[in-house]
């Protein structure tokens, strides 16, 4: 799809089979895209592939299969670098997901080059898989936790990160878009003023990279994790990109099969880069049919679809706003589509399971982050999360129920 064809998310769901059921006697309408997206054909069919006609352990095969099945894999870290306009294959690094990637820099790079007194800076908008790697990691080397805040509405208060940053901060740890909130974080800037003050910053795209265009090189960040699932491709899943000055100077972060270069009692030496970061079997046919979900995201185009959901997103606001006793959670003014929001005196387990029976797939509860809840002082939120199949029809549906969730417990 180039920019001057129309953008048709009726055509889009026909490549999701999934979304073609019915749940409590309606049609399904899912709107949980932040916690994971559905898959289209194309990545199903390509796992199908795999185990039809090429099922086999990379790396290490002289025969037919193993080396389609490299070759496959292969393919797919260079789909990813170009995806993210990396330098080198050597700096995509596959492992099961964001959460895997962040504990890789933390373990790693964290434990060979953080001492007591050093501090990490993280925002208050976190998801806890970019808080408690980094508390583990003060455990072990006595560094300090140190927390960027956010105002009322959802946004970073980049003052007091200016601020807060100093010689002894080491490492900066930022969610790119967060996953309650929806709130946009300016990394570049932030990337620009930790290096100035001699730290890395390591970024946590989950919530960014199916949304917008990510190009690594342009932000100038250190780290950028990410996971399959949520960008249309299989769980299990991800990517850490790491640059390779950084990367090369890296303990391995676990022990294994393929890592290596050579074994001896005595002494081992690692493999080159990535594969010193990829011990063991990895999910190859999870790793393959992330390069079709990538290639299927680029179809569309990540432009078309940032212009797309925030159109719905300006539409889903509008039509939430027509219901006084919703209180929506994080209104920055550059946000994706996430509408996380609370009525008051209705618990969001009972909104979710309202909207459940209606057949709308949403998301309640901390949203694995609890700090943002403690933040603005609610127990739970329910979250409608936007993805490039929703339509206008789904938002509808939505509302709907809210209205109905309101008339039950009036
Ligand atoms: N970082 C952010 C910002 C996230 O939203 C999530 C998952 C993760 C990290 C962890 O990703 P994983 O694939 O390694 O588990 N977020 C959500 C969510 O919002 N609802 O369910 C999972």
């Amino acid at each position: 799809m180039n920019n001057k064809t129309k953008y048709d998310a009726i055509k889009i769901r026909e490549d999701f089979p999934v979304l073609f059921q019915e749940v409590n006697g309606k049609p399904l309408v899912y709107l949980d895209n932040a916690a994971t997206t559905q898959k289209p054909l194309s990545v199903i069919r390509k796992i199908s592939e795999y185990y039809e006609k090429y099922n086999s352990n990379i790396h290490r095969g002289v025969h037919f299969l193993s080396q389609k099945a490299t070759a496959e894999y292969e393919n797919s870290r260079e789909i990813v670098r170009r995806f993210i306009n990396a330098k080198s294959t050597k700096e995509i690094i596959f492992l099961r997901g964001t959460t895997e990637g962040i504990n890789l820099v933390a373990n790693s790079f964290g434990k060979s080059n953080l001492k007591a007194g050093d501090e990490i800076l993280i925002s208050h908008m976190e998801h806890h898989s970019n808080i408690v790697p980094w508390q583990l990691l003060c455990e072990v080397t006595g560094a300090v936790l140190k927390v960027i805040p956010i105002s009322d509405n959802g946004e970073l208060d980049f003052d007091a990160y200016k601020n807060l940053l100093s010689e002894r901060t080491k490492i900066v740890g930022i969610v790119h878009q967060s996953n309650t909130l929806g709130t946009e974080n300016p990394v570049k800037a932030m990337a620009k003023l930790a290096h100035d003050a001699g730290a890395i910053i390591v970024v946590d795209g989950a919530q960014s990279i199916q949304h917008f265009a990510v190009d690594v090189q342009d932000l100038d960040c250190d780290f950028y994790a990410f996971s399959g699932h949520k960008l249309y491709g299989p769980t299990g899943t991800g990517v850490l990109f790491g640059k390779e000055s950084l990367l090369s100077t890296m303990p391995p972060f676990q022990g294994g099969g393929d890592m290596i270069a050579s074994v001896t009692f005595e002494k081992t030496i690692y493999n080159s880069l990535p594969y010193k970061f990829e011990a063991g079997t990895p999910n190859i046919e999870g790793v393959i049919a992330l390069g079709a979900a990538i290639e299927y995201i680029e179809g569309i185009g990540l432009d078309n679809i940032y212009s797309y959901e925030k159109e719905l997103y300006s539409y889903t606001a509008e039509k939430m706003s027509e219901y006084p006793e919703i209180k929506l959670i994080g209104s920055a003014p550059k946000k994706g589509g996430v509408f996380s929001f609370v009525i008051d005196n209705i618990h969001p387990h009972d909104i979710g399971t309202i909207f459940d029976l209606e057949g709308v797939a949403i998301r309640t509860g901390h949203l694995c982050t609890q700090p943002v809840m403690k933040r603005f002082n609610i127990p739970a939120v329910s979250r409608v999360s936007l993805g490039i199949y929703n339509t206008k029809e789904d938002i509808d549906r939505a509302a709907a129920v809210v209205k109905k969730v309101l008339e039950v417990f009036a």
